[in-house]
């Protein structure tokens, strides 16, 4: 799942895809869900980590990319140079500036780059001894939002989107000794951006994830799907593909379950794979995953079907609640973005504290470390990119961006057995424009992905003063319907939820994604006080009595499970530029309102005597 994005602009990159696609089309009609861009998940090959400090160089005003008469610079600072002589005028020297650590936003190791939104260069050099036969790949987790990518002084080329990998082809270009990386990276908000201008959480730039180098075999496994058909427990299709000069065969084992099978990739090197197994499936009781060879790559498989009848959700044919939580790739305790295991862990720990079996990863796709700590310990995933608010519906160049961060994100956790939902948009104002976009990105999803479902973010409506309706066009493309509602916060009084009633007109179920109100720890009053622990305790009681009784509800995911960052809100003793909405705060203090959730989800995990 290697992509060599070489030197190629996001339009020629887009050109070429576009050939790629038409021609498996043609050549190979019985393989599905050819990816665009394919991205691969690193575990199980051989990398070497770029982590660390990289040298930086902070750049308001872009001059290390454009000249004085705002023309791209043949010399910009991804030359790296140096004086050669005591008269030469270079007003640059990455080795004399300062330096950020990767992974990591810059806006929480700088106070002076606290608020800062622009272009930041980072540097790294590395020595590296080339084998035969291997190639080489430079692989970036996410950097937000805009990234420029040289080695060497040669451009590599440009990715867009913050929070979805990326990678590049090195193996032409790598010396022996004194290689250096140099990256822009711009995080300006842009209004054809995704997300665009307005947002409720920080803007964190940078390379917020980890870079490494991928050596590969000359011909290697560059993406793979290996999950149970639709509608089958236990029949494995999808497709490998190999990238190099003699795809031949492809072997794919699962010595665990006695699998040892041999596939013949075609002419763009892509082998269909189907057989039968007799596999133990991934639930959240019994989170099973399979060592599974493919080629050159060894990956943790697990294997469970997701459909939908009705207004049910059944995974591996039995009906769930999704008892859920929403979640922002907010640092636990340190603040700044979550990069690592450890932050993964901690979040995903308190939320099978509340009893949880399902998160939503909220707005953006989260780090793989999240996912793949899911998939460890049991707990269902919704997965959502950055079509937030008021994107620009009419613009193709947005709708090409975001169905390539969808892209991205589909390629990156596909074989991931925790994510169930895939989401395409949160809480986007209706309009004919918004529709074509928003089903444009449905189809598209369930073109790379037939087996997982699709849902968004919706809001709903009053048709009088006590029935809320769920009636979003959009509703009819979805597998599942998502709502966000702030009864009680937003929308009234928190005993408003007694009196209401829910109806749709979709014969789908419902998860509730979103509900909720802030509060800052430690602060009390009454029950009727804003910002206190006692009225966001006194939401959910309320709200928990409305959900009851609302007959198509299949799961929660009340916003949030912990404080973070927002410039949106800077109510100064309370807020301090802090949405107060968590359950836990952002130092890892558990509010009243905690418990209150977790009674409840403790009574639906508990099967009825
Ligand atoms: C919402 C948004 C979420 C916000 C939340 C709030 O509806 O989806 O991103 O943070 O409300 O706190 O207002």
């Amino acid at each position: 799942m290697l992509v060599s994005v070489e030197r190629s602009s996001f339009a020629s990159k887009y050109m070429k895809s576009l050939i790629v696609v038409i021609a498996l089309l043609v050549l190979a009609p019985s393989v599905q869900a050819q990816q665009l861009d394919p991205i691969q998940n690193t575990e199980g090959r051989k990398t070497i980590s770029l982590d660390g400090e990289w040298k930086m160089i902070v750049d308001p005003y872009e001059s290390g990319f454009y000249d004085y008469r705002y023309q791209p610079s043949a010399n910009g600072y991804f030359k790296n140079a140096k004086p050669k002589s005591k008269t030469e005028l270079i007003e640059y020297d990455f080795d004399k500036s300062g330096s950020l650590k990767v992974p990591g936003d810059w806006n929480t190791q700088s106070d002076q780059l606290f608020f800062y939104e622009g272009t930041v260069w980072y540097k790294k050099s590395f020595d590296y001894a080339r084998r035969e036969n291997t190639r080489l790949f430079v692989y970036f987790g996410a950097a937000n939002y805009f990234a420029d990518v040289y080695l060497n002084g040669e451009k590599l080329g440009q990715h867009e989107g913050g929070f979805t990998p990326f990678n590049f082809e090195i193996t032409k270009l790598v010396r022996d000794t004194g290689n250096f990386l140099v990256v822009k990276v711009d995080n300006k908000r842009r209004r054809d951006a995704v997300p665009t201008l307005m947002t409720d959480w920080w803007n964190y730039g940078g390379l917020t994830r980890s870079v490494k180098l991928i050596e590969t075999p000359a011909t290697f496994v560059h993406d793979y799907f290996v999950q149970l058909r639709k509608g089958t427990r236990n029949r494995v299709s999808g497709w490998v593909k190999l990238n190099g000069d003699k795809p031949g065969q492809v072997r794919v084992r699962i010595p665990e379950a006695g699998i040892d099978r041999s596939f013949t990739a075609d002419a763009n090197g892509v082998a269909a794979i189907d057989f039968d197994a007799d596999l133990k499936l991934w639930s959240p009781e019994d989170p099973k995953l399979y060592e599974v060879w493919i080629g050159d790559v060894r990956d943790q498989i697990g294997f469970r079907s997701i459909e939908t009848r009705g207004t049910e959700i059944l995974l591996n044919g039995r009906p769930i609640f999704l008892r859920g939580i929403c979640m922002h790739e907010e640092a636990p305790l340190r603040g700044g973005r979550a990069h690592s295991r450890e932050d993964a862990q901690m979040l995903l720990g308190w939320a099978r504290e509340l009893g949880a079996n399902f998160v939503r990863l909220a707005h953006y796709p989260h780090n793989e470390f999240t996912i793949r700590e899911a998939d460890r310990l049991g707990i269902l995933l919704w997965s959502e990119i950055p079509v937030y608010w008021t994107i620009l519906w009419e613009n193709p160049a947005t709708l090409e961006n975001a169905r390539n961060q969808l892209s991205e994100m589909i390629a990156r956790d596909r074989n991931r057995a925790a994510v169930v939902i895939w989401s395409v948009a949160n809480e986007t104002p209706l309009s004919e424009p918004r529709l074509t976009f928003l089903k444009n990105l449905v189809s598209h999803a369930r073109s790379l992905d037939p087996s997982r479902l699709i849902s968004a973010a919706m809001e709903r409506h009053y048709t009088d003063p006590v029935t809320q309706m769920i009636d979003d066009p959009l509703g009819e493309f979805l597998d599942v319907l998502g709502c966000n509602e702030y009864v009680g916060w937003y929308d009234g009084l928190p005993a408003k939820a007694d009196r209401l009633a829910w109806k749709t007109k979709y014969d789908k179920p419902l998860i509730m994604s979103e509900f909720g109100g802030d509060a800052l720890y430690g602060h009390h009053g009454d029950s009727l006080t804003r910002w206190t622990e006692e009225y966001q305790e006194s939401i959910y009681e309320h709200q928990i009595g409305m959900l009851k009784k609302i007959p198509f509800l299949r799961g929660t995911a009340p916003w949030i499970l912990m404080d973070f960052r927002s410039p949106r809100r800077p109510l100064p003793g309370i807020q301090d530029y802090w949405n107060r909405k968590g359950l836990v705060s952002n130092r890892g203090e558990k509010k009243k309102a905690f418990y209150v959730l977790q009674r409840w989800y403790r009574d639906l995990a508990t099967p009825p005597r």
